[in-house]
């Protein structure tokens, strides 16, 4: 206390020169627009404050308000990073098995920098720019790979895909959303041709009843569940689905606490309610939708008894939620991660567009679908390309008269050979048929499933090129490692879940000899023979705005301070679309898509009798590079931990804080056991954040036919306590 007065009086007596940049929050698809007030003698930020954006109207969470302290970190690299010959046989040195035990950062980076000399930025990047060189003229352009990053802008996102398709010579290119909403933009894209959502989170304010499935919003989205708590306090009904009890449950007018991966089963059984009670709306089915006949016969076996069964939710709520949605004049479908990590995650979505187009709750105010997006810049990065099947503006990389137009833009030949997802490149990487991998921004040793098998593709590549602000677990098998811009450093425009385009600006200056995200890029470009020469990224944005229609209205100076939602006609007198579809959709008319319920893979069984879920922590973000570097977002929640149902408690012996072995068919990990009634009996919960005890190590990268997703929900494990006599207080949590 006496330390805190004394730092005080200090700061009182020496007024820090500051400066306050208006610009938004690193972390999630919310986007929030934050002031942060940063000390410039020392390069660090102060504090933030909320500023009245679309999205947020001055409301920030714990991430945002206090999460901000990663960017500078000691632990930030500073200087390009060559391998040293003499280093450990790459993935003999995993931290995540080194020291299973020890709670602290998020990397032994103080044993693994050792292994890694400093190199000036010539020798790194021709270092990279070469042996990329080398593999691509040697086994062709299938041979390189590449993960892209959605906490990266768009600007960042759209040269990446450059790079890979008209300079590494292949459409092998990927990021986060095959791991996350891939399952749901492929139903949204077949079913009405456009992945983005159809109406803003605070449109909820206007629906009679919201539908929220497979999702967490407090920790999540914790700021749009703000709005979605307000709006069930003015009367909006909400309907929670989900297999560990959400806070959000807690404002629901019905729960539905649903037995994991059977989400099918349920939406057949509500769309079988809705039509043998005559609950849809003809009209717009007649003229906006197709297939409803084949839907209908489909759900005909889907009575609420038989679903009771396979979800374990009594039939009566489920008759209850159909005529909820029936009855209401507005629905608004929410869905995360729940509904889409699953092996058959693309019918999950089917079900729910379903379930919208029938009652005609699409292209109004207050209905509509809304995919949660998860990262900051997930549904930009997506726009921009990302993607191995599609060039900008989901435009078919096999479509011949797209690549001809790209082929002209860009003045190189195009592969016209849809590329590699992000589990189908470490398949790749094992198999030996990709050699290369340049990695931005993402973290696959800690994030993709089964992170044995990452380790065996990582661990077999030629040559791996990471590219992050900080040395990761995936940083760990890299031969040459870039020092890179975080979100506080650069410019660039980030694009919301809401569709809400938004320019982020740098508070602070880069450590050390640390360079722009995107000027590395185009160097790898420019040392592999590419013009790729750009006198800012405002001009970037130009040339990704002119191949990609929804932001072709758009540039940095038209969305101003305070971003505009796409499409945007008219930017200089308008904000932008909230609600979009309202007369037609992009495919024209709807294509209703029925969906048959299967069981997941994995069940199960004497050997591993539970069910594993994985998913977050309010204070934590994926990989805990930056969260867990965060002082107070680690101080709250310092370890990884798993839930388990009080009865199954008993039952394995097991009391609040003991640790438990969990194993999977794949891998093991210890962890304390918290004892709690949100998880589902039979059910256990790990969060992703803590690779001391690294959810991945267990899960199943068995992926769904459509998405190619992996069913980052649903797998089958053992638990056996273990003893353990260290006192331990579980924090409060979720
Ligand atoms: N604090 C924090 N916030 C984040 C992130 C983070 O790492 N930390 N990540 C961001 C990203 S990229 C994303 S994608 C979003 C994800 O946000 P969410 O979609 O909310 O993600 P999850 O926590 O993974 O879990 C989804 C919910 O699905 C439920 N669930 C599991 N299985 C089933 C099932 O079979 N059926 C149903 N109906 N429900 C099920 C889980 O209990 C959980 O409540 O969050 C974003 N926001
Ligand atoms: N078991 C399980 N696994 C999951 C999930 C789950 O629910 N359960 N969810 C999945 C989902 S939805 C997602 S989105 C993925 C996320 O998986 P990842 O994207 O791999 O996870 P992050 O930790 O967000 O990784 C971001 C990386 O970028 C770095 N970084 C941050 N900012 C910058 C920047 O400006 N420039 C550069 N160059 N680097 C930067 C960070 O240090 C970090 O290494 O995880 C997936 N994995
Ligand atoms: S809700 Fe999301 S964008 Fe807003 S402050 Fe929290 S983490 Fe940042
Ligand atoms: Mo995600």
């Amino acid at each position: 206390m006496k330390r805190f007065a004394d730092a005080l009086s200090r700061a009182a007596a020496q007024p820090v020169r500051s400066r306050a940049v208006d610009t938004l929050c690193p972390y999630c698809g919310v986007g929030c627009a934050v002031t942060y007030v940063a000390d410039t003698e020392r390069n660090r930020i102060l504090y933030a404050r909320g500023r009245d954006g679309a999205a947020n109207a001055g409301r920030l969470c714990v991430k945002g308000r206090y999460g901000f302290d990663y960017a500078d970190h000691a632990q930030r690299l500073t200087h390009p990073l060559i391998r040293r010959e003499s280093a450990y046989p790459k993935g003999q040195l995993s931290p995540l098995e080194k020291r299973p035990e020890k709670p602290g950062g998020p990397v032994d980076y103080d044993d693994l920098l050792p292994h890694f000399r400093e190199a000036s930025w010539d020798e790194a990047l021709d270092l990279v720019a070469g042996r990329f060189k080398a593999i691509r003229d040697r086994d062709g352009g299938q041979a390189l790979a590449g993960l892209g990053s959605a906490k990266g802008s768009n600007e960042e996102a759209y040269l990446f895909q450059k790079l890979v398709r008209a300079v590494f010579g292949s459409n092998n290119v990927d990021h986060c959303t095959r791991l996350c909403h891939a399952s749901s933009v492929a139903a949204l894209v077949e079913g009405i041709g456009s992945g983005a959502v159809t109406n803003i989170v605070r449109d909820i304010a206007r629906a009679d009843v919201a539908f929220l499935t497979g999702c967490n919003p407090t920790a999540n989205h914790p700021v749009a569940a703000t709005f979605m708590k307000e709006a069930a306090q003015a009367g909006t009904r909400l309907i929670v689905v989900n297999s560990r009890r959400p806070i959000i449950a807690e404002h629901a007018a019905l729960y539905l606490p649903i037995r994991p991966g059977t989400d099918v089963a349920l939406h057949n059984a509500l769309l079988h309610v809705l039509i043998r009670d005559d609950l849809v709306d003809h009209a717009f089915i007649r003229e906006r939708t197709e297939g409803f006949e084949q839907l209908a016969e489909t759900v005909k076996a889907y009575p609420p008894e038989r679903a009771a069964r396979l979800c374990d939710v009594p039939a009566q709520d489920i008759e209850r939620a159909a005529r909820m949605i029936g009855d209401a004049h507005a629905v608004l479908f929410f869905w995360g991660m729940g509904i889409s990590q699953h092996t058959h995650g693309t019918d999950n979505a089917r079900g729910l567009i379903s379930l919208a187009m029938i009652t005609g709750n699409v292209g109004r105010p207050g209905t509509g679908l809304h995919p949660l997006r998860g990262q900051n810049n997930v549904q930009g990065a997506s726009d921009a390309g990302l993607i191995p099947m599609f060039y900008p503006d989901y435009q078919p990389v096999d479509d011949e008269d797209v690549r001809r137009r790209f082929e002209q833009a860009w003045g190189v030949q195009l592969s016209p050979q849809p590329g590699l997802t992000v589990t189908e490149m470490i398949k790749a990487a094992r198999s030996g048929k990709v050699r290369g991998m340049y990695i931005l921004g993402e973290n696959p040793f800690v994030s993709d499933p089964d992170v044995n098998k990452v380790r065996e593709g990582l661990t077999n590549l030629e040559f791996l090129a990471v590219q992050d602000i900080f040395l990761t677990e995936t940083a760990e098998f890299a031969d040459v490692i870039l020092p890179a811009s975080s979100f506080m450093e650069k410019t660039g425009s980030y694009t919301n879940t809401d569709r809400r385009v938004q320019l982020g600006s740098p508070v602070l200056d880069l450590p050390g000899e640390a360079r722009q995200d995107w000027e590395l890029i185009c160097e790898i470009g420019r040392r592999m023979g590419f013009a790729m020469e750009y006198g800012s990224v405002a001009q970037v944005f130009d040339e990704f705005a002119a191949a990609t229609r929804a932001y072709a209205t758009l540039s940095h100076t038209a969305l101003g301070a305070r971003g505009r939602w796409y499409p945007c006609a008219d930017p200089e007198h308008s904000e932008g679309d909230p609600i979009v579809f309202q007369d037609s959709f992009p495919s024209g008319k709807a294509r209703l898509v029925p969906a048959r319920f299967q069981p997941a893979e994995e069940q199960p069984d004497a050997d591993y009798p539970f069910v594993l879920s994985t998913g977050r922590v309010l204070e934590h973000w994926h990989t805990g590079t930056m969260t867990r570097r965060s002082r107070a977002l680690d101080a709250i929640s310092p370890e990884g931990f798993m839930e388990v149902h009080p009865g199954d408690a008993r039952s394995l012996g097991l009391r609040d804080g003991d640790v438990a072995t969990v194993r999977s068919r794949r891998g093991e990990v210890r962890i304390r056991a918290r004892i709690t009634d949100a998880v589902l009996p039979g059910t256990v919960f790990i969060p992703m954040h803590f690779r001391e005890a690294c959810a991945n190590l267990l899960t199943d990268p068995r992926i769904d036919p459509d998405g190619k997703i992996p069913g980052f929900k649903f797998c089958a494990v053992s638990v056996q306590a273990e003893r353990c006599d260290v006192g331990v207080v579980s924090a409060p949590h979720r």
